[in-house]
């Protein structure tokens, strides 16, 4: 079974010119529209729940940051779109970098969009898979919170998801950070992805 033994947090990025070099280890990026659960996400994956900063205020992570587990391979937990609150200029600012990181980072061997289980995917969300999709990216969709929801209205959300997103509903990983619900499952498919990872090494 594959599994996480220590995690630590490296550093803190503006942007792509700013994060440590490329391609040293792969990378699993998360990604997701502000307050989804990323942080919670990557503290429940590393059972680790000061890792990262889980906020009830939206959009508290502002740069991309890095965190590298068992010395083999970063998980990079990636600003949230699609914030509200933020003007119209820094939303842009924001999706510009985010953009140009996942165009440009070549370390990047999977992405993790969440949506959050109980709403509907946004056309923010649509668009982010979207433009995965098209750059041909290993994508996996992580469906937060799932602990929010009986396990019938789970399976009907996980169903109604698939059909929204045109993909299969095994594709789609209902999680939950509070209890743990889904993570072996989640924790598997990384194990398979990061197994077949052949990232160059550039010193
Ligand atoms: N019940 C429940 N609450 C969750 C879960 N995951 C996250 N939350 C809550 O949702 C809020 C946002 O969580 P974060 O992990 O900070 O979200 P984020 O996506 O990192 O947010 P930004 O950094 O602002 O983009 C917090 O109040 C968390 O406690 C979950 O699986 N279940
Ligand atoms: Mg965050």
């Amino acid at each position: 079974m594959f599994k996480i033994k220590n995690a630590k947090f490296i550093t803190s990025a503006l942007n792509i010119t700013k994060a440590p070099p490329d391609s040293c280890y792969p990378e699993v990026a998360v990604m997701g529209r502000s307050n989804v659960g990323k942080s919670s996400l990557l503290c429940s994956l590393t059972n680790n729940r000061k890792l990262a900063k889980v906020s009830q205020t939206p959009g508290k992570t502002r740069l991309i940051n890095y965190f590298l587990v068992d010395d083999a391979w970063y998980l990079v937990d990636l600003p949230g779109y699609g914030f509200a609150k933020v003007s119209k200029a820094e939303q842009e600012r924001w999706s510009r970098s985010m953009e140009e990181y996942l165009a440009e980072r070549r370390g990047i061997v999977l992405a993790v969009l969440l949506i959050d289980i109980r709403h509907d995917p946004k056309a923010s969300d649509l668009q982010m898979l979207e433009w995965l999709r098209q750059r041909s990216y290993p994508v996996c969709v992580v469906l937060t919170k799932a602990d929010k929801l009986s396990r019938s209205q789970m399976a009907n959300n996980v169903r109604r998801c698939a059909k929204l997103l045109n993909c299969s509903a095994d594709e789609l990983f209902p999680y939950s950070s509070a209890n743990g619900y889904g993570r072996e499952q989640l924790m598997a498919f990384l194990g398979e992805i990061l197994a077949e990872a052949s990232v160059p090494l550039t010193p």
